[in-house]
């Protein structure tokens, strides 16, 4: 009998809630084991044997040890039962390659880096914002947000008709961008792009792996990043 896959990582992590909401959507019960890149120690230097680059997540299934949460969420999709987070069509499974692409090429860089962390998680630390970095951010911001409403062609989802890998990809992102105070506005501009994250936060997926919902229930502050 296949074994319970473990999940290494924290729950703030953008990349490591893509990993669980495919978990979720699978229905796939798994072990989330804690890894705080952040702490001021940095990762335990057991860590980098599973993620040589020390980043989250890393995960394990009946000892097959995986890195890279696009691989994770490839493999899960594949090797478990459940729906299929990947479309079927070769032109559509690379649609769904190009958002996560993009993603991890311009969004988290700079929807998540440039703007939530330097806008809202540094102040809310008591550090000043890179006004340079914030700039440069800014101007991507609607590059990014056009590309994704152009690539949805007006269909439910980013990635076509279904809920795909790239959903959960961009979302976990989209949710940091959306703290900042001029996000709102700025995604209210694609009405597609909108209508797609009602029905995203919707999900119960999204709703069991939102890290202030658990740092709420933990009695603690989410960590924001
Ligand atoms: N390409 C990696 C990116 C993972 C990543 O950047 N994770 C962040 C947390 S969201 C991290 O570990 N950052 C630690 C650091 O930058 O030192 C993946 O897809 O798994």
């Amino acid at each position: 009998m296949s074994q319970k896959p473990k999940l290494f990582g924290a729950d703030y992590s953008v990349y490591v809630r893509a990993v669980r909401l495919a978990l979720h959507e699978k229905g796939v019960d798994y072990d989330l084991v804690p890894v705080d890149v952040f702490a001021a120690s940095g990762p335990p230097s057991s860590y980098l044997a599973r993620q040589p680059f020390g980043r989250i997540p890393a995960f394990e299934h009946d000892s097959f040890n995986l890195y890279e949460s696009g691989a994770i969420t490839r493999y899960l999709d594949e090797a478990f039962e459940g729906p299929r987070l990947q479309p079927a069509t070769p032109k559509q499974r690379a649609r769904m390659n190009q958002i996560i692409s993009i993603a991890d090429g311009y969004i988290y860089s700079n929807l998540v880096w440039g703007m939530y962390v330097e806008l809202v998680s540094k102040p809310l630390r008591g550090e000043p914002s890179d006004e340079r970095r914030v700039a440069i951010a800014r101007s991507k911001v609607p590059v990014c947000l056009q590309a994704l409403a152009d690539l949805m062609d007006g269909a439910p989802w980013l990635g076509g008709e279904t809920l795909t890998l790239a959903d959960l990809h961009v979302a976990p992102m989209m949710d940091y961008f959306l703290m900042v105070p001029e996000a709102r506005g700025l995604l209210e501009q694609h009405a597609a792009l909108a209508s797609w994250w009602q029905r995203m936060v919707e999900r119960p997926s999204m709703r069991y792996t939102n890290p202030r919902r658990e740092a709420a229930a933990a009695g603690a502050l989410p960590k924001h990043r």
